[in-house]
């Protein structure tokens, strides 16, 4: 299944009167604030998020799975999925894969197929969080963190096997996530299982391309409740600073305890040169990989400010890898994908909105009432006419949820692909 050009602005022709009128208002009226409108524009262009593998078929949840039907059955298919995003959004140009789950068969039909639909290969995931098929070795009680030598050698040869499967594809970075920790105290000594899981990084790091960098996520809790090796941002940037230069953390905005301050962590890392990547998704409670900004759009609003401000400050930061980490049950994933990808370009425009000077000038006179209201005044601008224009430059929809509707997508894809469930397997 693949969109083509003409049938988005077959399309758009539906919309391209109301967006007219729409970004004529909002550019005039941000011109006049002195708000260099084609920048932004220009910096929506060139944003591309990639897309996880594993976030293409109606799951996100131990619990009962309810398929969407259609859902992809192979890479192949996924990969094409995200043709369907790219095709409507021309900002999903990349694909993170997670290994074992998307190990390519066919090297060279994947990359000339993600070309077609120009997605790139973007971070490797490695997966020591499973026992594989066939593993001689069990993680049950941790990986790289492992009392056993055996077992900790086993996590480290996957990972080198994951950088050598993502230098076949052109990607230039891996993350690691460890599920590593204990479920009840006692159970771990902390400081052996930190120093072994900063001696397996060390090695992994050593097999690292020269243009890699290594990505450390962390994240507090789940699936062990006592205690996780590397539980917080800390952790991570201890783990990263003892690997080197190339090796960052990496926030998923799930991976946080209740409250925690964000935006904080964001700009302390870029601060220090040390934020590789995003996991972008949204949470209630704990790691709920709900859509972005569906629950709390002004913390994301909050943490592109922080993201906006370091991209222009810090230039010792590398450019982020931008990746959503969002999968659940309810909704079809595409759509899912799309709002996700929405939010994440809105929140990006409104942090462009902020002045920063003005901003700088309030906090240095401790005028906390117009530092608020320069951020709210960003924030309560509607920027969704300046994404869709930057969206329609590109070629894509002015409404991208709307043309996958009016072009059956879903529909096609069940009729292609029958009525598989990646959640059943049926
Ligand atoms: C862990 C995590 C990590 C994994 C993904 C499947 O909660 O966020 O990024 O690779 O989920
Ligand atoms: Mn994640
Ligand atoms: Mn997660």
């Amino acid at each position: 299944m693949r969109i083509n050009q003409n049938q988005i602005q077959e399309n758009n022709k539906t919309s391209i009167k109301t967006l007219e009128e729409q970004f004529n208002y909002t550019s005039n009226t941000l011109n006049n604030k002195g708000v260099d409108v084609n920048a932004i524009i220009k910096k929506l262009q060139n944003l591309q998020i990639a897309i996880p593998s594993w976030a293409l078929g109606a799951g996100g949840t131990r619990f009962g799975r309810f398929s969407f039907f259609g859902e992809p059955k192979n890479l192949e298919q996924k990969i094409e999925d995200i043709g369907i995003l790219n095709a409507l959004t021309h900002s999903a140009g990349a694909v993170s894969l997670h290994i074992p789950w998307d190990i390519p068969e066919d090297y060279n039909g994947i990359k000339t197929l993600a070309n077609s639909l120009n997605i790139k290969f973007d971070a490797v995931n490695s997966n020591t969080f499973q026992d594989q098929n066939n593993a001689a070795l069990s993680y049950k009680f941790g990986s790289l963190s492992n009392t056993s030598k055996d077992i900790r050698q086993q996590a480290i040869q996957h990972n080198i096997d994951v950088i050598n499967i993502g230098k076949k594809l052109g990607s230039k970075s891996l993350t690691v996530w460890l599920a590593d920790g204990a479920s009840f105290p006692g159970q771990n000594n902390f400081q052996t299982a930190l120093i072994n899981t900063e001696n397996s990084l060390k090695e992994i790091y050593a097999t690292l391309p020269k243009d890699w960098k290594m990505l450390i996520e962390y994240k507090p809790f789940e699936p062990n409740f006592y205690s996780t090796v590397i539980q917080d941002w800390g952790t991570s940037f201890m783990l990263a600073t003892a690997c080197g230069d190339k090796a960052y953390s990496l926030v998923d905005l799930g991976h946080h305890l209740p409250n925690c301050n964000i935006e904080q962590i964001v700009s302390t890392l870029m601060y220090k040169g040390k934020l590789g990547g995003f996991h972008f998704n949204d949470s209630k409670y704990g790691d709920d990989d709900l859509t972005v900004g569906s629950i709390k759009p002004y913390t994301l609003f909050l943490i592109f400010n922080e993201l906006v401000y370091g991209m222009e400050n810090n230039p010792n930061n590398p450019d982020l890898e931008w990746m959503i980490d969002a999968s659940h049950n309810l909704k079809d994933p595409l759509e899912d994908l799309l709002q996700s990808l929405e939010a994440i370009q809105e929140a990006f425009a409104k942090a462009l909105l902020i002045d920063q000077n003005k901003l700088k000038n309030a906090q240095l006179n401790n005028d906390i009432v117009t530092c608020q209201e320069i951020l709210h005044d960003a924030y309560r601008t509607d920027v969704r006419p300046l994404v869709a224009k930057a969206r329609l430059n590109l070629g894509g929809a002015i409404n991208p949820i709307e043309t996958y509707r009016a072009l059956n997508v879903r529909n096609q894809l069940i009729k292609e692909r029958g009525k598989y469930s990646i959640a059943t397997g049926l």
